[in-house]
């Protein structure tokens, strides 16, 4: 065992400890440029965007798929968030869901919401980034599709979804305590289940919390394969600025399991996304959403949704910061 560390000596420790400057992110993306989001709907990268500040009627009319059976308003925001309320999604009945065309087809789109999860049993609860082909104006029922609706060829009719909810651990039925994907696309790996295939989790490694009961801010960026017949599309997810992970062709290295869900760990690189197999469309919609079929419903808030053609980021509070000065009086103890 070593000498004893002085007491003197751990005081000065102590001291410096208290004194670490805490960190701070970069603030990047669009946001950097608009102090609480203030005109970040004006920016020509911006396709859609909702601060959810104006009437129900107003904002609600700008999507499908709720109506107010499904949709209100709360007061409780985001610290970060330049307005005072936000939406409520209610699973009264079964879902409360607000779904956007978008004007057209995009080959890459970053999707940036705020989310705060109020129970963690019902799931389908998120964010949605899809495509139809051909386009709808309304949500579709979607599930167990693999990226073809019946029956199949040759109505042509495609459909691709990349979600980011609520999962359990790792894929039980309750509670869902943590955020994965849910994403269905015509080249999803893994068994089907009479017949149907359910959407398959990239993020079984990273068990990212679902945080129940505080704000939180999503970003997913969604690259479509740029060839019919080519896997490179992509997904990248952010949770507070911080990358959860970034699917390319080639990383992250792991496997999927016989489910179809993903495990980054060990393996081979990722293999990349065929997310269509025709080019005749892109992302064409976006969906927030609170799901519930499996029984004791709950609220889910979403606030500050922006949907651009770059990186958005999370809000800007205007904050200043400034770097500490550089410490002296310090002296290299024995
Ligand atoms: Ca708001």
């Amino acid at each position: 065992m070593g000498p004893a560390f002085p007491a003197s000596h751990r005081s000065i420790c102590v001291l410096m400890l208290c004194c670490l400057p805490i960190p701070v992110l970069a603030q990047v993306g669009l946001a950097a440029k608009y102090v609480r989001d203030s005109g970040i709907g004006s920016d020509p990268a911006v396709v859609f965007s909702e601060n959810f500040e104006s009437s129900l009627a107003t904002w609600s009319a700008r999507f499908n798929g709720g109506g107010p059976s499904g949709v209100g308003t709360s007061t409780d925001h985001a610290t970060a968030s330049g307005g005072v309320q936000s939406a409520r999604l209610i699973p009264s009945g079964i879902s409360g869901t607000l779904y956007r065309q978008l004007s057209t087809d995009y080959d890459q789109v970053w999707m940036r919401y705020y989310v705060k999860y109020l129970g963690n049993v019902s799931h389908h609860s998120g964010g949605y980034i899809g495509g139809y082909f051909p386009p709808s104006s309304f949500p579709q029922g979607d599930a167990g599709i693999k990226g073809i609706r019946p029956p199949g060829p040759p109505n042509g009719d495609r459909v691709f979804i990349s979600a980011f909810e609520q999962r359990g651990t790792p894929d039980g039925i309750a509670p869902q305590t943590h955020l994965g994907t849910y994403n269905n696309w015509v080249d999803m790996p893994g068994l089907g289940f009479g017949g149907l295939y359910f959407g398959r989790d990239l993020l079984i490694t990273e068990n990212q919390s679902l945080n129940l009961n505080a704000w939180q801010c999503v970003e997913i960026r969604v690259k479509m394969n740029s060839v019919a017949a080519s896997n490179d599309g992509e997904l990248q997810i952010w949770v507070d600025d911080v990358s959860i992970q970034n699917f390319v062709p080639g990383s992250p290295v792991g496997a999927y399991n016989v489910n179809g869900d993903w495990v980054t760990g060990s393996g081979s690189g990722f293999p990349g996304l065929l997310w269509r197999d025709v080019l005749t469309y892109g992302v064409n919609w976006i969906k927030l959403q609170n799901y519930n079929d499996v029984g004791t419903p709950y609220d889910v808030l979403f606030d500050d949704l922006v949907v651009a053609t770059s990186r958005v980021g999370c809000i800007n509070t205007g904050a200043v910061v400034t770097p500490l000065p550089a410490p002296t009086n310090l002296r290299v103890l024995p």
